[in-house]
């Protein structure tokens, strides 16, 4: 045993050296440590982007034997081919993992949201956990694209199947998919598109859930029917692809007009808040264009879907999609969602709660587990976020306005990261390999994260009080907290409102290491949680000092909602909006942020964009843009008894894995099917009807 004495001393005077010479050169920033190696399990198969699905007519059409005796025989329903477009969108079996399919079975999600209604299009949530994604079918495709090489991809085809740009690149013509039914048997057309464009997009009192505004598509962008099924983009830059992107899942996914506009305030004496609530969940069978249609809502109990009779894909061998009979939504929590996946009572989950890593590890490793577990690449990642608006959105109070200044204040932003012991915050979540110090900025899972140009201000807490100091605060009631300098709100204590999504576990836990470090920091935090449907409401009217929120698309793929990364319009960023009547009060850095990300969506040349998304990197993180808290991979949880599901799919990339894994593409072999249909052999009603036919 060496002498611990001798190694006591020994460490102690290291450590002093390198205390005095960290607090030395403290505030100076780093590049992030680099993070423990986390091999991705289930290698990826990267493919070709052309072959994963066609449009083309195929010789004949199949469906569940079922649906023709009861439905065809009996004149319910026409022949499975006039159900059809002239070219459906046809799923190539190459890129089957397990190739073309059988009908039958369910797959049973568990969620933690719960509906507000089918009116997608005016902002209301379905309770996520893939019903959106799952109802909504949008122009172009993005989330299987995890399975293309990033340099040579470009969104898929979907209800928009081709499109052309005029030769400077300013117009964007595209095809709609010709002959394609809404789940009522009523033609899908541009009419649909134009309602979704002018009457949502575009109705400054309309906003659509995910949030697209005119902007999305570009500041400027116009969009015109050309006929049925042809319609016309206008672009201000010359040949913005970026675009087709936001033309995907989550901003552009039309709803049923012919349903949607007779409710619409241009078109009705409703008003805009009867319009958005005119479809509430106990309205079954709302039109959708998804390949399951809403059947059963039994309040804080579940949801059931059965398949669209009129869905519009097939596979090589012309069965049309969907394999899977039934959807369930189980209403419960995100936290119940991993434990019923795991223990077979739920088929599917996003392990997106580091606090449920163990326990779903030991269970998925047992012989008899019923589903698979994977991990994929660091791409759940946290930042806490800080209203940067001083001219009014969110109509602050005085205190509010205050805050908003000191978030504006860079000594004040550089300390609170430096008062961050991101370490600490990752293995309060979980110990082991799993999360890793993340500054803000681009998750390190994405192809355009460089490390060398990301700035990390090392945890300090010395260095921090002495930011704060030059951000004017001082303690000077001696209680422990800083107070705002006399004649500020009252020269009483900073006191900092919080808002955090109480439906996740991991929400409030890194919210209350946020509040206890902060603590010794100086600063007052106070805990406003709420639930994911209020947070996010509460959030987008600007009525939030500090903010805690789990990475979307912008950080974790670049590629997808782009504009969210900057404020580059009214609406576009999580953290700094314009009020009613004024503009976005930018920074001088944010002036730069947005100049480069206009100058990304409009370049088509790859080693540009790279170079332009390492600036965007430098400058954010430098200027504390937003404050990284933690990031850690996702684990694909799935029940064994399903194929088709491709190796390696990350939980979020360009979209979720409810996305990413084509559930119109996944089935259960015959032998392996359970009976968890509850409405076996029966099809969606009529709009509005209770129930299935
Ligand atoms: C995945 C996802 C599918 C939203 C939602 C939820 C909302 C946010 C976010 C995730 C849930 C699941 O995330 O956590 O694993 O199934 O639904 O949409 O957090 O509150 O507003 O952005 O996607
Ligand atoms: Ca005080």
């Amino acid at each position: 045993m060496r002498n611990l004495r001798s190694i006591g001393i020994a460490a102690g005077l290291a450590l002093s050296v390198s205390v005095w010479a960290l607090n030395a050169f403290a505030s100076e920033p780093t590049v992030p440590p680099v993070p423990a190696t986390f091999p991705a399990e289930g290698k990826i198969r990267y493919v070709a982007r052309d072959s994963i699905l066609e449009f083309k007519a195929l010789p004949a059409y199949h469906e569940p034997d079922w649906v023709t005796e009861k439905y065809v025989k009996t004149g319910k329903l026409p022949p499975v081919k006039d159900r059809l477009p002239k070219e459906p969108l046809v799923f190539k079996t190459a890129n089957m993992p397990d190739g073309t399919g059988v009908y039958g079975d369910t797959m049973r999600h568990v969620i933690g949201g719960r509906p507000e209604g089918w009116n997608y299009g005016a902002g209301q949530t379905q309770g996520w956990g893939g019903i959106d994604i799952g109802l909504s079918e949008c122009l172009t495709r993005t989330a299987p694209l995890f399975q293309v090489e990033a340099k040579d991809t470009e969104p898929l085809p979907n209800l928009a199947k081709s499109w052309d740009w005029s030769t400077d690149g300013h117009k964007l013509t595209m095809h709609l998919i010709e002959g394609a039914k809404w789940s009522d048997g009523v033609p899908f057309n541009a009419d649909d598109v134009m309602f979704y464009w002018d009457d949502e997009v575009m109705d400054p009192n309309v906003s659509p859930l995910n949030g697209a505004t005119q902007d999305t598509f570009g500041v400027g962008t116009t969009l015109k029917k050309i006929d049925d099924y042809t319609v016309e983009w206008t672009f201000k830059d010359a040949f913005p692809k970026q675009h087709l992107y936001a033309m995907a899942y989550g901003t552009f996914c039309p709803g049923p007009s012919h349903i949607l506009k007779p409710q619409h305030p241009k078109y009705s004496k409703n008003t805009y808040e009867q319009f958005k609530n005119a479809f509430p969940p106990e309205y079954m069978n709302m039109p959708v264009m998804g390949a399951w249609v809403p059947v059963e809502y039994r309040a804080d109990d579940i949801i059931v879907m059965r398949r669209n009779p009129y869905y519009w894909k097939v596979d090589e061998k012309g069965n049309q999609l969907p394999y899977l009979n039934e959807l369930h939504y189980k209403l419960s929590t995100w936290a119940d969602r991993d434990v019923q996946a795991v223990a077979g009572s739920g088929d599917f989950s996003n392990l997106e709660q580091p606090e449920n890593f163990v326990a779903s590890l030991k269970r998925a490793a047992e012989a008899n587990a019923p589903a698979r577990l994977a991990f994929g690449p660091r791409l759940i990642g946290y930042n806490l976020r800080l209203n940067f608006s001083a001219n009014g959105w969110g109509n602050p109070d005085e205190r509010g306005q205050a805050i908003r200044e000191l978030n504006r204040n860079e000594d004040f932003r550089k300390a609170v990261t430096m008062a961050l012991d991101r370490k600490a915050l990752g293995s309060s979540l979980v110990k082991g390999p799993f999360t890793a110090i993340y500054p803000g900025g681009l998750s390190s899972g994405t192809s355009f994260y460089d490390r060398k140009s990301t700035v990390y201000y090392p945890f300090d807490l010395e260095a921090a009080k002495a930011e704060l100091a030059k951000a004017g605060l001082k303690d000077t009631d001696g209680d422990g907290f800083v107070n705002f300098p006399s004649g500020t709100a009252g020269g009483k204590n900073v006191e900092i409102v919080m808002l955090v999504n109480n439906d996740y576990t991991t929400d409030k836990s890194l919210a209350e290491g946020v509040v206890a470090q902060m603590e010794k920091l100086g600063l007052r935090i106070v805990l406003n949680g709420l639930n994911g449907t209020q947070r996010d409401a509460t959030q987008y009217s600007g009525r939030f000092d500090w903010l805690i929120r789990r990475n979307e698309q912008e950080l974790t793929s670049v590629v997808q909602n782009t504009v969210q990364l900057a404020p580059v319009g009214p609406k576009t960023s999580w953290d700094h909006r314009a009020p009613e009547s004024g503009e976005v009060d930018l920074m001088p850095f944010e002036k730069d942020l947005v100049d480069i990300v206009n100058k990304f969506v409009s370049s088509k040349d790859n080693d540009q964009r790279a170079s332009l998304m390492r600036d965007f990197q430098k400058i954010s993180t430098e200027h504390v843009y937003n404050i990284g808290l933690t990031e850690y991979p996702g684990a694909l949880i799935v029940n064994k008894r399903f194929s088709n599901i491709p190796q390696g799919t990350p939980i979020f990339m360009f979209n979720w894995a409810e996305d990413s894994i084509i559930r119109e593409r996944v089935f259960v072999a015959a032998d392996k099917q359970a009976k968890y249909e509850l409405f076996p052999e029966e099809l969606p009603g009529k709009p509005g009807d209770k129930g299935p036919m």
